[in-house]
This record gives C-alpha cells, structure tokens and sequence, in this order.
C-alpha cells in the first residue's frame, strides 16, 4: 500500500484529512449501497492546487475520486477502493460576474443555491433547479448535466455553461470556449466534460451564463386518475402557454410527503396522480386561459380537481408536495431507477414497465414520479423491512435487467439525469451502442491515459 505520507509531504499547503469520521462523509455520496472506502480526503484551494494533486496522483499511480456537493444518486462521488477523494468544498468562491454577458465566473465548489440567489441579487436568474439545491455544488451539476424542474423551459445545465476549467487526468489545465457564444472553431470539448462524471478531470472553475428572471409565476396542482391524462394535460397547456415546468407523482409518493411532514393533503377527494405545472402569467392574460383550459379539463372529466398557488408562499407550497418526495421515501433505501423515453411513448412505456414491475415486485411498493414532460420518470422501489440491503439490491439488479430491455425497445436512457456512476455502469449498452462506448473509452484515454479519474465509474 502506498504511503500516503509521501505526498502529503509534497503539498504542505493542502488541507487534508485522515480522520475516520471525514473518511466515511466525504468518501460517499446520497447513494445507499456502497461502503466508503478512502484513502485520504484533500481539500485543495485553487486549480494550482488540485493540478498539484493531479500530478502526483499520476506520479505515484494513486486513483482520485472527485466530490462535491456529495448529493449523487449513482455512486459517481463514492470511493470504495482506498482512492483519494479531492473535495472542491474550499473553492466555493464566486470569482466574478459580468453585467453584460449576464455571466458569474465561479470556483467548482460554490453551492447552487447560492449561485442562484446571487443572481437573484443582480435581478437575473439561474434556472437549472432541482430539491438537492442548498447541497449541491456547481461542479458536480456539471459533472452530471443536472437535470431538475425546469427542463421543460430552460434545458440542462449543459445549457447554460460558457466556460470550463479542468485539471485533465494527466494534470494539465483545460481551459474550454473562452466563455464565448459564438466560437466555430472544432469540437467544443466543453460538452465533453459536461456529463463526464469526473472521468475526464477535476473541473475546478465554469462560467455560467444568467438570464432574465420570470415574473408573476403561479403553479397549478390537478387531481387526475390516469397517468395518460398527463400527456393530454400536456399538450393542451403547451399548446396555449410557456410552461415552465411540467411534474407528475402518485398518490402513493405524496403519501409519504404528508406522513414526513405536517402537510395536509391538497384535496379531500384521493386522485392516483397528480400533475404540477408551472407558468408565467404574462401580461395578466395566462391566467384567462388557464381558466378555460380548467374548466374544459373539467367537463371532459380528465381531472378531479385543481389547485393554484397566486402568490410565492403558495407556489412553494404546492411545490413542496413534489420536492419532498425524495427527501421523504430516503429511510426506506429505496432502489432508484431514472429513466427517460421520448415523451410521447411515455403513456406505452408506463403501461407495459407497470405491468413488468407488478409481476417482478409483487411485495414491493413502487413510487412513480418525475418530470414527465422530459419523458423522465422516477422509478423508486422501497426496501421493505425484511430484506437487508444487500439482498434487496441483488433482487432489484435482476429487475433491472428486464427494466432496461423495455427501455432499450423504446430507445430509452437508463439514466435520465443523475448519471451512470458505479450504481448503473454495467447496464450502459442497454442505451449506448457498442460504437459509442468504444469511443468514449477512446475519449477518457486521451484524457486521463492512466486510468486514475474515478475509476470504475461510467464506463463499463
Ligand atoms: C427528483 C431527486 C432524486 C430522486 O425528485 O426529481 O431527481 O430520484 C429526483 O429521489
Ligand atoms: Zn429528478
């Protein structure tokens, strides 16, 4: 084993820890089915310093696991081997932001919700956003092209990403795009490190790109029985209004919403789904449409009832039904599956993956929500008390499996937008070609010859 003494004697100026107690946080992330296993963690200050670390990584042949907001779903920030894990906690500094690009330059480490509520302070907006907000680091949204509940109107994270430094795995610093937003000069390897997963590098700083805040927004929560009813819901409202973002959920999920909280349920009558919509009301007439598009749903009987949020705290409430599940079904381990299928195959999908998963788990309970207008479904599968753990991974494992040939039929992701990591890496030809997985395995060489980025996460 290596004597990790040698290199701390290297980087005197580094911050580090080999206490147990920070060994076991920082070595994992939100994902439930790994043992934390590190060697070392280190808390570098700047891109001088984490390319320090990089170099001596490669000097001595040491793995580094990259860690941010440490708020990952696939195992992609855990370290299970004894690697090193390089924490980009110390670079949470907003480094500059300029008022006519509309742009914040910013160190890997700055937390989201800070980055959006400085944004928020210079009366622009940051509008990737998602429940993980007040945990999660920029750097790692980047890492995974995080996704959330605005997709519908404002894309991934991919979207809104001028520039990116990186500490490449053979330690030279990357600097892409100069954050420009025109630049026809070749490949734009800044998409490459978007969605990398730290497989490539350690991006340590990004240029993000702010735009014009929505005004007078109002979310509206409808009671439907049919999840085919979403899709229909869907294509009358995008047909007549911006959505801003587009969510569905079960009864069952928002079940334990209220059981985790003092919340009372949004209606007295149960419906099996509900559907969350967000919009702006622009120059006061949305809300005029709204109204007719209700009550049209209403006299055709595809909802059951309707609630809508005219002012922030009620927005937030409404929201809060949605948000929360995650947060509220975490105690029962659940086994995450986050798949996509076009949009419009989604009612098919769900019919067929009902019926799968119905005959596969008939003791388990199985939650259905996501952001359905982006053709993303979150599967969760709750680990009932008689199983351990382990025996409850393997069962889903097996499930999986017959998941993803489904998804594969329907020319699916397996991974809709919290990564691959360790949690989903042998599954990836189930929604990759053998072609491209080759020419990814081809694009990591380059970048990191060898092999010391976050090893066995990704790539098969
Ligand atoms: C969501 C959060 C993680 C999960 O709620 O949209 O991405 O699947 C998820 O619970
Ligand atoms: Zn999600």
């Amino acid at each position: 084993m290596f004597d990790i003494n040698i290199l701390i004697k290297q980087i005197p100026e580094i911050a580090y820890s080999l206490e147990e107690a920070a060994l076991n946080i920082y070595a994992k992330d939100r994902t439930e089915f790994y043992s934390p296993h590190a060697q070392i963690i280190l808390f570098p200050k700047s891109t001088a310093e984490v390319q320090q670390i990089v170099q001596l990584a490669n000097k001595y042949q040491l793995s580094i696991v990259p860690s941010g907001g440490r708020t990952g779903l696939s195992g992609g920030a855990v370290a299970k081997n004894g690697e090193m894990v390089v924490s980009l906690e110390k670079m949470n500094k907003i480094l500059s932001f300029n008022d006519i690009d509309q742009t914040l330059k910013v160190q890997a480490g700055v937390i989201t919700e800070e980055l959006q509520n400085f944004a928020k302070d210079k009366s622009l907006f940051y509008p990737v956003d998602f429940a993980a907000r007040g945990s999660s680091q920029i750097g790692g949204n980047i890492a995974t092209n995080a996704g959330g509940i605005k997709v519908i109107r404002y894309g991934l994270t991919r979207n809104w990403v001028k520039g990116i430094t990186l500490v490449t795995g053979t330690g030279e610093i990357l600097d892409t795009n100069n954050d420009l937003t025109k630049n026809a000069t070749g490949y734009d390897l800044r998409h490459l490190i978007i969605g990398s997963e730290g497989t490539l590098g350690i991006i340590t700083e990004a240029t993000i790109q702010l735009t014009k805040a929505p005004e007078h927004i109002h979310v509206l929560l409808l009671a439907i029985n049919e999840i085919k009813d979403a899709l229909y819901i869907l294509s009358i409202f995008q047909s007549q209004i911006t959505l801003s973002a587009f969510e569905f959920f079960s009864h069952k999920a928002l079940q334990y919403v209220i059981q985790e909280s003092d919340m009372a349920l949004p209606f007295k009558e149960k419906s099996d789904y509900y559907v969350l919509l967000e919009f702006e009301n622009v120059y006061n007439q949305t809300l005029d449409s709204i109204e007719s598009i209700i009550s049209n749903l209403y006299e055709n009987k595809v909802i059951l009832n309707d609630l809508i949020g005219t002012d922030q705290k009620e927005n937030q409430h409404i929201w809060t039904y949605r948000e929360n599940i995650s947060e509220s079904i975490a105690r029962y381990t659940p086994y995450k599956n986050d798949i996509s299928v076009l949009t419009s195959n989604i009612p098919d999908f769900i019919d067929e993956a009902k019926q799968l998963l119905a005959y596969q788990y008939p003791d388990f309970e199985v939650l259905w929500y996501g952001h359905i207008a982006d053709g993303n479904i979150h599967i969760n599968i709750l680990k009932p008390d008689n199983y351990t753990v382990t025996a409850f991974k393997t069962k889903c494992e097996q499930v999986s499996e017959l998941l993803f040939t489904l998804i594969k039929k329907y020319r699916g992701s397996i991974s809709a937008e919290h990564g691959v990591g360790l949690l989903k890496r042998k599954y990836l030809s189930y929604s990759k070609s053998e072609l491209e997985i080759s020419l990814m395995k081809g694009i990591k060489k380059v970048f990191d010859p060898n092999g010391i980025m976050n090893p066995e996460k990704l790539l098969p």
